[in-house]
């Protein structure tokens, strides 16, 4: 996979972003991968080359092998607590000084939007910092045993809830659960009231994210798409630059507003 670093900017591209004043940013896993955070269809590295993310991305995983999906979830919070925002969310937190209104919809579960400086984001599928109570949903406000946590390579118990001692489990969204509906909603307002969209690394596999996609197409709003590979999306963009976002997304950027 080489970058386009010589990529030319569409001029109808830098037209339109220059002219919005609502623009929604869709992003997926491929914008923190250059922090050094995995994809997740590349995350099975290291200890877990052996499972597939959609073996343990699911409440029955969980409710299976309790121990080893809150290590893997544990092992990714601190691993991501490493790692930096890239060129590329820095550029999108730039964004916000241009246009009026800038949403994030991010399917990620790091906070490196947060930490780039970005100020409206909505995460669709939950986040690493906020494990919550697989029985009765109260947030779990503890501290982790690390002391256990380096006992084993891989699998650690999960803390008990001190309401109604149950499992507490990672605050993400698996395989088969609803999407926090609050969050869905302002998405789905979000696409609605905006002039344009930018969908960055995301391989549009996973519903309802990738319906976010079809929803702005129908609606006729101008839509950029970048990422280094072909994706789903492709059908739906406006202008495709290919490459990646630490690339693309500053170039994007000071075309516009250099
Ligand atoms: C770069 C780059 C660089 C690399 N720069 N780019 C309709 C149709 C079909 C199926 C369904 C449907 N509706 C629901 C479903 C079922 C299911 C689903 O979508 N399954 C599909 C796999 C077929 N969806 C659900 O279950 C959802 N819930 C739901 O719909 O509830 C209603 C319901 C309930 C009960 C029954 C039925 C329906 C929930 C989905 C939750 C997804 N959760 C995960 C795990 C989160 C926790 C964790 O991290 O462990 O979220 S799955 C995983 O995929 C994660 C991601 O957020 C998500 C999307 O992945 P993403 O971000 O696109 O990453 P990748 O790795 O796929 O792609 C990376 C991209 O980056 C690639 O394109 C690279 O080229 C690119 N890239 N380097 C720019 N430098
Ligand atoms: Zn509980």
């Amino acid at each position: 996979m080489s970058d386009k670093n010589d990529i030319t900017i569409p001029v109808h591209a830098i037209r339109r972003l220059q002219c919005s004043e609502n623009v929604v940013v869709l992003t997926g896993a491929g914008i923190s991968a250059e922090s050094g955070i995995p994809t997740f269809r590349d995350a099975m590295t290291g200890l877990w080359e052996n499972y597939r993310a959609e073996e343990l991305a699911t409440p029955e995983a969980f409710l299976r092998d309790r121990n080893m999906v809150w290590g893997w979830y544990e092992q990714r919070r601190r691993e991501v607590m490493t790692k930096q925002p890239n060129i590329g969310h820095s550029a999108l937190a730039t964004l916000g000084k241009y246009i009026n209104e800038v949403t994030v919809i991010t399917q990620n579960v790091d906070d490196l939007h947060e930490r780039a400086g970005s100020n409206r984001i909505l995460h669709l599928h939950g986040n690493l910092f906020t494990p919550r109570c697989f029985d009765c949903d109260q947030l779990w406000n503890g501290m982790i045993d690390y002391q256990a946590a380096q006992s084993s390579n891989k699998e650690l118990s999960p803390p008990i809830c001190p309401h109604c001692h149950g499992f507490v489990r990672p605050g993400v969204v698996w395989f088969g659960e609803f999407l926090p509906e609050d969050i869905w909603r302002k998405a789905e307002r979000a696409v609605k009231n905006c002039d344009l969209i930018i969908i960055v690394g995301t391989s549009g596999l996973v519903y309802p994210a990738a319906g976010l996609v079809a929803m702005a197409n129908q609606d006729e709003k101008y839509i950029i798409q970048i990422n280094p590979r072909e994706t789903d999306h492709d059908k739906f963009a406006d202008c495709v630059l290919r490459g990646s976002a630490g690339t693309i997304l500053p170039k994007l950027i000071s075309a516009a507003w250099a």
